[in-house]
């Protein structure tokens, strides 16, 4: 059976000429961002790759295939519609039989970014252990990815709504490299700051294309994952966001929200919590990660180019 991808004219051309290029996830459009700010958000991202050499491709499941990359139209049906099915791993396959339309998680445009040969993705944070986890159990399989498939992830940390602590752990036990960009903090997606050391510290996109590269030639299998900080300019503090994400926590428990409904409901809640404060501080932070990914991408082909 032939593999269920389906290219982007723009990314079908890049692929052709060689050029670099950075997944982008879906589900941050379809569960992370309200309407139409998650449109004009994917679009601006999109544009901020290009204006740093490369090439978009966002990803999303439609009609039994895997798009990698997304027409003009096709994002904006994607960030209108209603219903559409929030993948991970553990979706992919069926929805791709069923022929549903879903939107993919860190997870997920992993699994089909590499499917597809691109090896640099942009996003938001990413999932991890949530708080109370040692009840509920509750973690997300993006850090499983993380240490299963070759896909290096720029993203501004994890969110406080997460336990930071236990993911780092988590992080640690599966093996994956946990790259803070530029500080040795572990950023907290509004905050530049966690509190808490990064494991790893890189300062430039050619040492982290080098380690990718080098995990390739070792033998590892998985990703890295890179943390970006937040622009100082669009920092949220920690005092005025805890309350939001201590409030929203309370809410998802007395609401009885359990698996897939958590992240997005959590994220929705503190949207309105901050009154769209929280919205101008994510846009900011997914571009300067998108800027980031670039580059890397950049490295990765010209050092692959020459080998
Ligand atoms: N965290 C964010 N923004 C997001 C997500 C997480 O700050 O948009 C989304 C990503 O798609 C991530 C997913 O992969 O939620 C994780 O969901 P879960 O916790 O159910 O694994
Ligand atoms: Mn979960």
């Amino acid at each position: 059976m032939t593999l269920p991808l389906h290219y982007s004219p723009e990314v079908a051309v890049a692929r052709a000429k060689g050029l670099p290029i950075v997944a982008l996830e879906s589900t941050i459009i379809t569960h992370g961002m309200p309407f139409p700010q998650n449109v004009e958000t994917a679009r601006l991202v999109e544009a901020e790759v290009r204006a740093n050499g490369a090439v978009p491709a966002t990803i999303a499941i439609m009609d039994h295939k895997i798009h990698i990359g997304l027409t003009a139209e096709e994002l904006d049906q994607l960030g209108q519609a209603k219903g559409v099915a929030k993948l991970s791993r553990a979706d992919l396959a069926a929805c791709l039989a069923t022929g549903g339309t879903g939107a993919t998680t860190v997870a997920a445009t992993m699994i089909c970014a590499d499917l597809a040969g691109i090896s640099v993705f942009a996003t938001g944070g990413i999932g991890g252990v949530h708080r109370g986890a040692e009840t509920s159990f509750d973690i997300s399989a993006d850090l499983r990815e993380l240490a299963e498939t070759p896909v290096t992830v720029v993203a501004a940390g994890a969110k406080a709504i997460l336990d930071l602590p236990k993911t780092l752990e988590v992080l640690e036990t599966l093996g994956v490299p946990v790259i803070a960009y530029g500080q040795d903090d572990f950023p907290a997606f509004w905050s530049r700051s966690s509190g808490l050391k990064a494991p790893l510290r890189m300062d430039s996109a050619t040492t982290i294309a080098k380690a990718h590269l080098m995990r390739g030639t070792l033998g590892l299998p998985g990703g890295q994952l890179v943390a970006n900080p937040i622009p100082p300019a669009a920092e949220i503090s920690r005092d005025e966001i805890l309350p939001h994400i201590e409030a929203a926590l309370v809410e998802a428990v007395s609401k009885g929200i359990a698996a897939k409904s958590v992240t997005p409901f959590l994220l929705q809640r503190i949207f309105e919590l901050t009154e769209g404060r929280s919205l101008a501080s994510n846009i900011a932070l997914v571009l300067n990660n998108a800027r980031l990914a670039a580059q890397i991408a950049r490295e990765i082909a010209d050092r692959t180019a020459k080998a």
